[in-house]
């Protein structure tokens, strides 16, 4: 049941401001970010020389694209301390995302960072429908992560009782669900997946629980994912976004009233959407790479940080009375895209076609390989117990029907393996479904 659509703000007046006082509150915010990050970080301070620009040219909010780009080779080429603008001795906390390959990206935070990172974590966890009066059961990790830390300290913020478990060993957050009562579940929504198979095998009567909220984020869901999910552990699966580079959780979540889009947190994070390949920006509405610049970070402020992500994003009207911009949800990043033969495709495609195939259970890999020179692509995706047939030509005949889907979807002809129930690896973190085994030629 959803009910509250408006009223239920964290921080009413920022959150329902008039546009154009967010709009003075970010260039004033810009200003004073860009100044900083001049002022204090030798790395700034190079690259406004080589692009000739000083800190008075911004004027307007447009003129954020006087300023450089940074990545994760950014963060990767000033490891681990580069970018700080403070004393470290004034840093009180280190995160890092873990990259697939070289160090990782490690990022400080003020205490007032933290201050206005738990801020925003409150902010979208009251937009997910979260109160105060309720129990919240982290099954996010407590490590290096920004996942654990970034939620707790959000949803202790706004006054819930938090039950700080921690991922992994499902069956005891079973049994913590069921001791606990509690109403609300952090976690990947993979690893929700995982927490509903084993209730189910355990026979976790998930329609009684006293859950009834689940903010799920680190990775993309899709519509099919969410509304298993929702079916299974009868719930409310919401979404919320955010990447280690920038702060963590809390750039952006989702409000009840438009469930496909999350609401970013605009008084501390300026977006552009630009078109990934040649870095122009694109028009409100328009999908293209989410570009974040952070107005509020003391220990590492970062410029225009290209999050790879693909998004759209909308200024308009919001039936929950927030007034900032919403995002839509993220499904892919632009280095997620596969070339297969010539034929672009994100595993999100994927999975749409698989969740709604009957039969299927939500759990599949996607293998890229060579053969004699060509890109194969193959799909190996979980049968449901019930559709488990002795008959190997029922069989065959399903996995041809999986074959056509995919291919009507993708343009592509997979090869697709039908696997046993439970065969495929889970999770308890963010998960990996694509395998590119391919040789580079
Ligand atoms: O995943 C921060 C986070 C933790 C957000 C928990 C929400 C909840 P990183 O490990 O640095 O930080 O990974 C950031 O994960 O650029 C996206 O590609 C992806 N991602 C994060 N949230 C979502 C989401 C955290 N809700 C990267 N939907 C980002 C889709 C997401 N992708």
């Amino acid at each position: 049941m959803i009910k509250n659509l408006q009223g239920n703000y964290f921080d009413p007046e920022i959150e329902t401001a008039p546009r154009e006082d967010i709009l003075r509150i970010q260039l004033e915010k810009l200003r004073h970010q860009v100044a900083w990050a001049f002022e204090r970080v030798p790395w700034y301070r190079e690259r406004f020389r080589d692009l000739g620009v000083k800190p008075e040219d911004i004027r307007s909010l447009e003129d954020v694209r006087l300023l450089p780009f940074t990545d994760k080779q950014t963060l990767r080429d000033t490891y681990p301390f580069g970018l700080c603008a403070i004393p470290l001795d004034s840093v009180v906390r280190l995160h890092s995302s873990s990259g697939t390959t070289g160090k990782p990206v490690v990022i400080g935070y003020s205490r007032r960072d933290l201050d206005v990172w738990s801020d925003c974590v409150a902010r979208m966890v009251m937009m997910a429908g979260v109160t105060p009066a309720d129990r919240v059961q982290m099954a996010f990790g407590y490590g290096m992560f920004t996942g654990g830390f970034g939620l707790h300290y959000g949803c202790e913020k706004l006054g819930c009782m938090i039950v700080p478990a921690g991922s992994g060993n499902t069956e005891r957050h079973l049994m913590m669900i069921g001791d606990y009562s509690t109403t609300v579940l952090i976690a990947t929504p993979s690893y929700a997946l995982h927490m509903c198979e084993v209730g189910e095998s355990l026979g976790f009567d998930w329609a009684s629980s006293s859950l009834r909220v689940g903010l799920f984020g680190g990775e993309p869901c899709t519509l099919g994912m969410r509304r298993e999910i929702e079916r299974r552990m009868h719930i409310i699966c919401t979404d919320n976004y955010g990447l280690t580079e920038v702060s963590g959780p809390g750039v952006g979540g989702e409000c009840l009233a438009a469930r496909d889009w999350n609401h970013i947190n605009e008084d501390h994070y300026l977006w552009e959407v630009i078109n990934p390949v040649t870095n122009e920006p694109l028009p409100e509405g328009q999908e293209g790479e989410l570009v974040l610049t952070p107005l509020s970070k003391e220990a590492f402020p970062v410029m225009r940080y290209r999050t790879r992500d693909l998004t759209r994003v909308t200024t308009g009207p919001c039936a929950c009375g927030r007034t900032h911009a919403r995002m839509s949800k993220v499904r892919a990043r632009t280095d997620d895209m596969l070339i297969v033969r010539g034929a672009n495709l994100f595993p999100s495609q994927v999975e749409d076609v698989l969740v709604g195939i009957q039969g299927l259970a939500p759990h599949y890999r996607i293998v890229l390989d060579n053969e004699a020179g060509m890109d194969r692509i193959t799909v190996m995706v979980e049968l449901l117990p019930d559709a488990f047939s002795d008959s190997f030509e029922q069989m065959d005949h399903f996995r041809q029907h999986v074959v056509d889907r995919l291919r009507q979807a993708l343009l592509i002809t997979p090869i697709v393996k039908l696997a046993e129930p439970g065969s495929i690896e889970r999770t308890v973190g963010k998960s990996k479904r694509v395998e590119d085994k391919r040789e580079k030629f």
